[in-house]
């Protein structure tokens, strides 16, 4: 789809002017724009066309950004030697007062500063950097504990509420509405085989054994960004920042960064946990949350790569099955491929488990 970036760009308080513009990042759920500026002095922008089918309601979700960046600058300003620019997500607001625009075909924009010389990974190719990736994230949800005033919007209701999307799952099984269901009998049978043992999390919550905290709900390892001499910067993608379960910010990490292969991998024979990677992530995630986790959060802390990895097999399928509403895909079986490559990985992960759980075991 072509834009007139320019005409948008122009619709938020910058100080620079449009140069040029061009699609970047491999995001799934928003499009997304590098926009560079005429002076090289002057900042250049991050503008997205924010995905307003995945997030229904857009004043609440700027809302929840406005809050969560302005509460990280402040604690992140006071941190000697900082470098507030390139740590902290920061907005722009639009002309019209607000962190948003709408153009006149109904689309909604936002834009944040563009963090300069970062880079990104989609796969992790050093225990350093996972060690890194896990500090960053154990930080970065120890900076939004002291979050003051109302809780947080749920952006995306039930977000990581497995039970839910099993339930889900089921409906669009007996509703088949792109007649796929056929050609998944294989990998409906594995997520089905194992909805009992997924729901744990869920259950420990209910029975306050787990508290629910701010966290970041979408830590897959390419939103973390980092510098160029491999140290963790800034953690960008903060849509779905609420309140949620620890785990879901570990497990999510380690689906993404401990797998020696892409998400979607096709030859599935490449795809496997890398228990060095797990045991790194895990490392320096913990230097910075052991003594926030109660007892029974270390003691599953090991299954939420598990669960995570189900539940991405379960909305990817789920997603294919609906005929592709939800996830941006790149050819048609996309979210097939996809499903199968996470379905892989959760096998390596079983077959790993021991190990993980010996693993926590011991830096807990
Ligand atoms: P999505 O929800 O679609 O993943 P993101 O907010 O993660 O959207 O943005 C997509 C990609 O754009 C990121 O993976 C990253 O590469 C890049 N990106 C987003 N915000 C910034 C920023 N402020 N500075 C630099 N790169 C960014
Ligand atoms: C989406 O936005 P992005 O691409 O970082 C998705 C995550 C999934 C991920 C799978 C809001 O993440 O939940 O785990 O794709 N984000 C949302 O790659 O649904
Ligand atoms: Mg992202």
């Amino acid at each position: 789809m072509d834009y007139d970036l320019k005409k948008i760009f122009d619709c938020f308080v910058t100080e620079g002017t449009y140069l040029n513009g061009e699609s970047f990042g491999s995001g799934h759920i928003h499009e997304t724009f590098l926009i560079r500026t005429f002076q090289p002095d002057n900042d250049n922008y991050i503008l997205q066309k924010i995905n307003s089918t995945v997030f229904r309601n857009i004043p609440e979700l700027q809302e929840n950004l406005e809050r969560v960046t302005v509460h990280l600058q402040k604690k992140i300003a006071a941190i000697p030697g900082s470098d507030i620019k390139r740590e902290c997500l920061q907005l722009i607001f639009a002309r019209n007062g607000k962190s948003w625009h709408i153009d006149s075909y109904g689309n909604y924009w936002r834009m944040f500063v563009f963090i300069e010389n970062h880079r990104s990974y989609d796969i992790v190719d050093s225990p350093d950097k996972a060690y890194e990736g896990g500090k960053a994230i154990g930080r970065f949800q120890a900076l939004l504990a002291d979050l003051s005033g109302d809780p947080l919007y749920e952006t995306i209701p039930s977000f990581h509420n497995v039970e839910m999307r099993i339930e889900n799952f089921m409906k669009i099984l007996k509703k088949d509405p792109a007649g796929r269901v056929k050609e998944t009998e294989k990998e409906t049978d594995f997520i089905l085989k194992r909805t009992e043992k997924m729901r744990i999390i869920e259950i420990l919550g209910r029975e306050g054994k787990i508290p629910v905290r701010i966290t970041h709900n979408d830590t897959k390892f390419n939103n973390i960004l980092f510098d160029e001499n491999g140290k963790s910067l800034c953690i960008i993608d903060l849509d779905t920042v609420m309140p949620g379960y620890f785990h879901s910010d570990f497990g999510d990490a380690i689906r993404t960064g401990a797998n020696i292969a892409a998400e979607d991998e096709k030859e599935l024979s490449k795809i496997k946990m890398d228990i060095n990677l797990f045991g790194a992530y895990a490392g320096g995630y913990l230097t910075e949350t052991r003594n926030t986790l109660n007892a029974i959060e270390k003691e599953y802390l090991a299954f939420a790569p598990l669960l995570m990895t189900y539940e991405q097999a379960l909305r990817f399928l789920s997603d294919y099955l609906d005929g592709d509403k939800y996830y941006r895909i790149q050819f048609e079986h996309h979210n097939l491929q996809r499903t199968r490559a996470q379905i892989r990985l959760l096998e390596s992960m079983e077959q790993q488990y021991g190990e993980m759980k010996r693993i926590i075991k011991k830096l807990t």
